[in-house]
């Protein structure tokens, strides 16, 4: 599969807290070389970042709940997870060996205190994040997903993707994180969201 001026590679949440942090994903590790290698043969690249104020939603510790419970908001239910990408912190760096300085627009998600967001795209109540119009603005046609974690951020992010009018792909080798598998590969497959490996690229 070619890659094509109109395509955009898009890294999701590969940050410290994600890696070897608070919320480490198994294998995460390992998509690190992927993530760049693949990064060298487009000619464009977006970054999204888990970006949270230090009370919000989606942490367990705002609630007085225990990691993994899901709580009630206005927008549906929200599973809530360890403090994590908190803005300004450490945790919420990108993890300093991915090369991706000729990335393009860092995008920062989930910087609402009572709002989450997964996908890059939409966040958790449905509202956009503008991702979607400023790819079509540019005149990108495919989106590809990687990063952390694969059924969570990457996996939303492309239907995020999907939704807005993309032709949506997630990279499965620079992606780690597996949840739900069956009922999400379901969502994927029903989105027109297609898998493929970073092997299957070439510049
Ligand atoms: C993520 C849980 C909470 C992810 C983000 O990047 O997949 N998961 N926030
Ligand atoms: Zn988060």
């Amino acid at each position: 599969m070619k890659i094509q001026p109109t395509d955009v590679f898009i890294v999701v949440d590969v940050q410290t807290d994600f890696v070897s942090g608070s919320l480490a994903i198994p294998g995460a590790d390992a998509i690190i070389d992927p993530i760049n290698a693949t990064a060298a043969l487009f000619d464009h690249i977006v970054v999204a970042t888990d970006w949270h104020p230090a009370d919000h939603v989606s942490f367990a510790s705002t609630h007085g709940k225990a990691r993994g419970e899901v709580i009630d908001t206005p927008y549906g239910p929200q599973g809530v997870h360890a403090d994590h990408c908190v803005q300004g912190t450490p945790g919420a760096e990108l993890d300093p060996r991915l090369n991706l300085t000729r990335a393009e627009l860092i995008l920062r998600k989930g910087y609402r205190r009572d709002v989450d967001s997964y996908s890059a795209f939409r966040e958790n109540d449905g509202a956009t994040t503008g991702l979607g119009a400023y790819l079509h603005a540019r005149g990108f046609e495919r989106v590809f997903c990687a990063g952390l974690a694969r059924y969570v951020c990457v996996l939303q992010t492309a239907l995020g993707a999907a939704a807005d009018g993309f032709e949506s792909y997630v990279l499965r080798d620079a992606s780690a994180g597996d949840r739900d598998v069956e009922e999400n590969d379901r969502k994927a497959a029903d989105a027109g969201v297609r898998w493929i490996n970073t092997s299957d690229l070439t510049a």
